[in-house]
């Protein structure tokens, strides 16, 4: 592939590293390629997953060659926008697979969610380049899980913590708001440039147009037949967080003209009246497509993910109406405080977005999908199910990285869609 020597530099396992690599790739072929009627504009995202460790690791190697600052993250909270206003590059980081959970339960309690084990799991087994690319990493106060580990974490590789306040008051804006500041501030002395109102801006709008692009994706998916299946459309959004900005969104804008043409014609995906799913809950992180595939190659077809790897990335963008980086700073605050991550108490807007995904998608059922030991989304799907099946079936699922209990999920998943029907 010619990446080896790249690989070597960044100090990876190169034998574990290839056998991660071989493996996604069966997955890949299984899950994705072997999909009918997928959009000619595929393509891109399917060279970008084919090489996942080669073309994007090789830019972040040439811009740290450049001096540009190289930040990891894995929550959809740490506002981006502040890094790429430094000229700098934010690459979200969370791993979906099962790798080096040996070694990471050495550090972490067994009972642990699946996401948090597999970033200790990939830094451990060293597999993964994004990590080791980056200056360093930004955690948050989200989870309890998450919030403990980074304590360890940060002996593995340096780790800088956002508090994110638990509540949406006044008091919890003033704290976040603050938050949001202190990391600007960090930004600038970590990559030795004041920000400007003309770079925030720019940085800004942006991170808009990656998130208008993906709500016209989103859009496109509530024609009958969708013209593009869940899985393709969780994969572009997996994508969005490690690939280039401005190629991205070029790429996914000529993928919703082709999507226009298909809607226009009553092309595809699947045959008009197949069952519509919403898969509601917990991220999918990269290569964690086990559920849809399961309910895509059931014969339903997701059309929306109330999810961080979906909707609740894309929902809001931030006001550019500024003419200070305080003001602006204060817009960025305002806009990641709308998230509706289920570690807020209460959290009411996520019930409520869930019910306008549910009606404005014409969804006819509803997948609640939980990774074990995920307290805050486990127990929230009391409320989100309290709010949605007046409307639709429902399906509750919990679940890890895997492979295990494909079959009685599939039999399960099967029953639920036969009530579709
Ligand atoms: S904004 S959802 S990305 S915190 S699955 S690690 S919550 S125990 S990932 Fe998340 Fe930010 Fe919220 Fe989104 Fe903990 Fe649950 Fe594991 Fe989770």
């Amino acid at each position: 592939m010619g990446y080896e020597s790249l690989w070597q530099k960044l100090g990876l396992d190169l034998e574990a590293h290839e056998g991660l690599l071989n493996g996604l790739g069966k997955v890949y072929e299984q899950v994705f390629l072997a999909q009918k009627n997928r959009p000619q504009a595929m393509e891109y995202f399917d060279q970008v997953v084919g090489s996942i460790h080669g073309a994007r690791v090789e830019e972040l190697f040439k811009a740290k060659e450049e001096s540009r600052l190289v930040v990891g993250t894995f929550c959809v909270f740490v506002p981006e926008e502040i890094v790429w206003a430094v000229n700098g590059i934010c690459v979200g980081l969370c791993a979906g697979a099962e790798v080096g959970f040996e070694q990471a339960e050495e550090l972490l309690p067994r009972n642990l969610c699946a996401l948090i084990k597999a970033f200790f799991g990939f830094k451990l087994a060293r597999v993964c380049p994004y990590v080791e690319i980056c200056d360093f990493l930004v955690g948050e106060t989200t989870c309890d899980g998450k919030k403990k580990a980074y304590e360890i974490f940060n002996s593995l590789k340096k780790t800088y913590v956002m508090h994110v306040p638990q509540k949406k008051d006044e008091e919890s804006l003033k704290l976040w708001l603050n938050e949001v500041r202190r990391f600007k501030e960090e930004i600038e002395r970590a990559s030795g440039r004041e920000i400007s109102v003309a770079e925030l801006k720019e940085a800004i709008e942006l991170i808009n147009r990656r998130r208008e692009a993906l709500n016209r994706l989103n859009e496109l998916r509530r024609a009958d037949p969708p013209p593009i299946s869940g899985l393709d459309t969780l994969l572009i959004n997996q994508i969005a967080f490690y690939d280039d900005p401005v190629r991205f969104t070029t790429k996914v804008n000529e993928l919703c003209s082709e999507l226009e043409e298909r809607v226009k014609k009553g092309q595809g995906v699947c045959p008009k009246g197949t069952p519509r799913i919403i898969v509601s809950g917990c991220p999918m992180a990269i290569p964690n497509w086990k559920i849809p595939y399961i309910i895509e190659s059931a014969g339903a077809v997701i059309v929306g993910e109330e999810s961080c790897v979906g909707r609740r990335n894309t929902r809001n963008l931030v006001e550019v109406s500024s003419s200070t980086v305080d003001g602006l700073v204060e817009n960025i605050a305002n806009r990641y405080m709308g998230i509706d991550c289920a570690i807020f108490t209460p959290n009411v807007e996520r019930a409520e977005n869930l019910k306008e995904m549910v009606s404005e998608l014409s969804a006819q059922g509803v997948v609640h999908y939980s990774l074990k030991f995920c307290d805050p989304y486990t127990i929230e799907v009391h409320h989100m199910d309290n709010a949605v099946s007046s409307l639709v079936p429902t399906l509750r699922i919990e679940t890890d990285y895997s492979q295990e209990d494909m079959e009685q999920l599939r039999t399960r998943i099967e029953a639920f869609l036969e009530l579709l029907k």
